[in-house]
Order: C-alpha cells, then sequence, then structure tokens
C-alpha cells in the first residue's frame, strides 16, 4: 500500500521519479525517442503548445531528455533542470543566458582548465567583468566592489585541487550585495552534496562524470528555480549555443543514475583508504582528501557532503619529475584526463598544460594548481589491487 505522507529515499528517486511505464506502453525502462520535430493535429494545436513552450522541436524538447531533467531537478531538490551537450556547454550556456555587457561575475581562484579560460578569456571580451576571488576564506567577498555582480560562481570540491569550499558562507555572503550562487558540484553528484540546500542558487554538472559513471558520453546539466531554467532553455539553448544532449545520452545518463548512490558509496570507502595510505608513504609530501581526519576543511566537508567523494590531489617529495616517473609506473590506473568513471584515472595538470603551450602560448596553469600536483579519480576497482599499482609505481627509483 502506498504511504501518501513519506517521501522516497535517494536511490528509489533515482531509479523511478518523473517516469511512468502506464505512459510509454507499460515499459519499465524509458524509452529513447529519435525525433527531430513533432507533428501537430491543427495549426492551433501548435501554436497553443508553442506558447505554453512545450515539445515543437528536439533543441530543446525531447520525452526520454524531459525524464532525465525531472530526475536531476528531484536529486538536487530544485525546480526545474535543462540539460546539454557536455559540462562545457552548460557553463557557456548558463553565462550567455544570465550575463549581459556591464555585468560582473565572481569566480573562485582555482577552477577547472577550460571553466578557467572561460572566465578569463572568452567572457572579459562581451564586455562583462570577472572578478577572481580565493573564496577558501569567504570573507575575501567583502573586499571586492560589488557592483554589477549578479553571479559568484565556483566549484566544491575544486578541480583538480579537491579544496572544499563552504558553500553556506560564501552564499550568505554573495546574497548580502544580490548575487546568485552558482556550485559546479561534479565533483561530487548529488548523492554526495546537494548545494541548493546550503543556500546555493543554481547547481551545475558536468554529467560525463560521476552522475553517468561509466565513461562512454558526454553531457551536462543546470538545476535552479522554473524561471531561470526556462529562460536558459528558451534563449541559451534554444538559439545561442544550440547544444542539446542526444536522447541516446540522455537514456545512458537514465541507467548510470540508478546506480549512482551506491557507486560513491564504493568510490569513497576506496577513496579515503587511498588517501590514508599515501598519507603515510615516506615519497609523498602531502595529499589532499576532503574527508581525511588531518585536512584542515574536514569540518566544512562534513557539514555540506554526506561522504568524501573520490578525487584526490598529491605532491610527492621530489616534486614534478618525480610525478612523472610515479605515473608512467602504473599498470592498473590509467593515465587519463577526465573522472568519475569506474576505472581510476589519474592526470598531471602542469605536464598537459606545459604541452598545449607549444600550440598555445597562453596556456597557463590555474591559480592554486602547483607543478608537482598530481590528480586522481578513485575507481571502482578492488582496493587492494588499487594499493599496490599506487604502492608499485611509488617504489620505482
Ligand atoms: C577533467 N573536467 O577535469 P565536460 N566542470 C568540472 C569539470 O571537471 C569538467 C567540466 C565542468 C575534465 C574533463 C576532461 C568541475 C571537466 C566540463 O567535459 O564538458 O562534460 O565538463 O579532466
Amino acid at each position: 500500500m502506498k504511504r501518501p505522507n513519506r517521501k522516497p529515499g535517494f536511490q528509489t528517486r533515482a531509479i523511478h521519479h518523473g517516469f511512468n511505464p502506464a505512459e510509454h506502453h507499460r515499459a519499465v525502462t524509458p524509452p529513447i525517442y529519435m525525433t527531430s520535430t513533432y507533428a501537430f493535429e491543427t495549426v492551433e494545436e501548435a501554436e497553443t503548445i508553442a506558447e505554453q513552450a512545450g515539445a515543437t522541436y528536439a533543441r530543446e524538447h525531447n520525452p526520454t531528455t524531459a525524464i532525465l531533467e525531472a530526475r536531476l531537478a528531484e536529486l538536487e531538490g530544485g525546480e526545474a533542470c535543462v540539460v546539454v551537450a557536455s559540462g562545457m556547454a552548460a557553463v557557456g550556456t548558463l553565462l550567455l543566458s544570465l550575463l549581459s555587457q556591464g555585468d560582473a561575475i565572481v569566480v573562485h581562484a582555482t577552477l577547472y582548465s577550460n571553466t578557467f579560460a572561460l572566465a578569463h578569456e572568452a567572457i572579459p571580451r562581451f564586455g562583462i567583468r570577472v572578478i577572481p576571488v580565493d573564496l577558501s576564506d569567504p570573507a575575501n567577498l567583502d573586499t571586492i566592489d560589488p557592483t554589477g555582480v549578479k553571479l559568484v560562481y565556483f566549484e566544491t570540491p575544486v578541480n583538480p585541487t579537491a579544496e572544499i569550499l563552504d558553500i553556506a558562507a560564501i552564499a550568505a555572503r554573495a546574497h548580502a550585495f544580490g548575487a546568485r550562487v552558482v556550485v559546479d558540484s561534479t565533483f561530487a553528484s548529488p548523492a554526495v552534496q546537494r548545494p541548493l540546500e546550503h543556500g546555493a542558487d543554481m547547481v551545475l554538472h558536468s554529467l560525463t562524470k560521476y552522475i553517468n559513471g561509466h565513461g562512454d558520453l558526454l553531457g551536462g546539466a543546470v538545476i535552479a528555480d522554473a524561471e531561470t531554467i526556462a529562460r536558459i532553455r528558451g534563449t541559451g539553448l534554444r538559439y545561442i549555443t544550440g547544444a542539446t544532449l542526444s536522447p541516446m545520452a540522455a537514456f545512458l545518463v537514465l541507467r548510470g543514475l540508478k546506480t549512482l548512490k551506491l557507486r560513491m558509496d564504493v568510490h569513497a570507502a576506496n577513496a579515503l583508504a587511498i588517501a590514508e595510505m599515501l598519507e603515510a608513504h615516506p615519497k609523498v609530501a602531502w595529499v589532499r582528501y576532503p574527508f581525511l581526519p588531518s585536512n584542515p576543511a574536514f569540518p566544512t566537508a562534513r557539514r555540506q557532503m554526506s561522504n568524501g567523494s573520490a578525487m584526490l590531489s598529491l605532491g610527492l617529495t621530489e616534486g614534478f619529475e618525480a610525478a612523472r616517473r610515479m605515473m608512467d609506473g602504473l599498470t592498473l590506473i590509467s593515465r587519463a584526463v577526465s573522472l568519475g568513471d569506474a576505472e581510476s584515472l589519474i592526470m598531471h595538470p602542469a605536464s598537459l598544460t606545459y604541452a598545449r603551450r607549444r600550440t598555445k602560448p597562453e596556456a597557463r596553469l590555474a591559480t592554486g594548481v602547483t607543478e608537482d600536483l598530481i590528480r586522481l579519480s578513485v575507481g571502482l576497482e578492488d582496493l587492494d589491487d588499487l594499493l599496490d599499482d599506487l604502492q608499485s609505481a611509488l617504489a620505482t627509483p
């Protein structure tokens, strides 16, 4: 019997929310609607549907995608969601929908490298003032000129440092001068952290990472109030970027979501054990993982995250060259960018940035990213195998 007053748990909603088999020929799994356009009985019907911002064309509407959007909004505790073709499409579509010439945006000093490039190279070209602030101390927000600041934008945990920013403290200060807060929560996923519950106004995800979780597609999402999402969909997605997620990708993300919480529990348990091993290792100079008890950010992390997720950063006592040698010694963990997959992935931002400079001299490391920093996305392999691989690689002379 149904108990109407009890809200189903996260895992149940991740499997069922927003889908009724009775509306889809009793299919238990959401069907993939491969169509670019929709037919109407009459011109009047087309007009009515267009007026209600309903499905007229697949750049903005698709039934498979709509199930994913309803489910992500529910899991983040937001009113509405729009999904797009990649995480960068989400960042670009959001900023180009909500900012205009003369506006300003605060960004945390450290960001994912391409969000950093968007903020510091592209956005200023449109007459938008970009104000980098070290948000690890939220009081730094009190020192800026808030004129025209519409958005305060940051990631937590931060890419690639795994630093933790205090969502509630930053949101309180941003709201005091009338700005809205956007949190890129890609490194956590809604199974671990729900920024809207801590005062953020919008949540952004690269679906490519934990939410899909299987390393086989690109996708992005923004979750916010219904009016903001209607604006992002109706301008940003419709005629600025047109960066629509394919229905096939939406279907795969829905499949990934069903196991998100289960995966995050194993990711986090593996990551904590690896962080503890690294912390005690003589060749490791430092390690940063949100839920390491020695991490000064642990109390903040515990307040806003249910576990530490599985992104960690570390530096070796012998620095840059030692990082490259250690990574080349790994046989199980893949040397690859991206994160959140079943496979463990490791990368060294400084090497990639230096390589990129051969073709793009202005390429630079984001603030706070040191030359020795190695980033590890801990996967779902057996913990003993991961520990073995890391310990053997660290033993490489
Ligand atoms: C990477 N990251 O770090 P798409 N926001 C965050 C991210 O980490 C990323 C994006 C947005 C990496 C990709 C190669 C916090 C991406 C952008 O890759 O466009 O889905 O997401 O290794």
